[in-house]
């Protein structure tokens, strides 16, 4: 039985350690491993959108986005990465790990949004994104969209909404391990994926059936 055990732990060590069979990740600075990483790789920084320490993986090494929205209900604060090259009509799997602490004023929720352009530096043609309210553990958002045909260039964002509150009341949500992996490609946040995959599951479900943004929500 012991050695049962020990096989089905070195099993388990093994597949926490092993290297992930991913496409490259499309965007670049996405696990915010140092402070000047948010200025070098996201646009519309400001207030309220600082780098933080805390990591996705408990990493020493690396930290993590921290957006707070001190503002009316229905608002965002959001950041958006560089645009990339993208293939149009092609299916990319897009999203972002967050922690969103429980006890916050007010309510919200967390939003990963894929913009497609019809090239970098060019036109917004369209935008998918998804949603998720789940607080207190760290939460990997999933979705999928397929580039137009006439997008070749897309862009992440990454929102911090506020459903109810008042201004001044701040919420806070914490962002790591991005990804737009090339078609094909799998998500970032390895230890975490394995560890909170149930997590994961009954969170893309929610995020694809309830709280979809407020419609005409203001974001800065
Ligand atoms: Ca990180």
């Amino acid at each position: 039985m012991r050695c049962v055990f020990a096989r089905y732990l070195s099993l388990f060590l093994l597949l926490i350690h092993a290297p992930l069979a991913s496409a490259q990740n499309l965007i670049p600075f996405a696990n915010f491993d140092m402070s000047s990483d948010l200025v070098d790789g996201w646009g519309n920084l400001g207030a309220g959108k600082v780098w933080s320490s805390v990591d996705v993986d408990g990493s020493p090494s690396s930290g993590s986005l921290l957006l707070i929205n001190d503002k009316a209900a229905l608002t965002g604060i959001l950041v958006f990465s560089g645009c990339v090259n993208v293939n149009p009509g092609q299916t990319y799997d897009f999203g972002a790990w967050y922690f969103m602490q429980i006890l916050q004023p007010g309510s919200g929720f967390a939003q990963v949004e894929v913009q497609w352009f019809d090239l970098c530096g060019g036109s917004f043609v369209d935008a998918e994104m998804e949603t998720s309210t789940t607080e207190g553990v760290w939460v990997q958002i999933v979705g999928q969209a397929v580039a137009p045909n006439n997008a070749s260039g897309a862009r992440l964002q990454l929102i911090n909404a506020k459903s109810s509150g008042n201004p001044g009341e701040e919420r806070e949500i914490f962002f790591d391990a991005v990804f737009l992996p090339e078609p094909g490609g799998a998500a970032a946040g390895l230890t975490a994926v394995l560890s909170l995959a149930l997590v994961q599951r009954r969170t893309r479900w929610r995020a694809s059936n309830r709280n979809r943004p407020p419609s005409g929500a203001a974001t800065s």
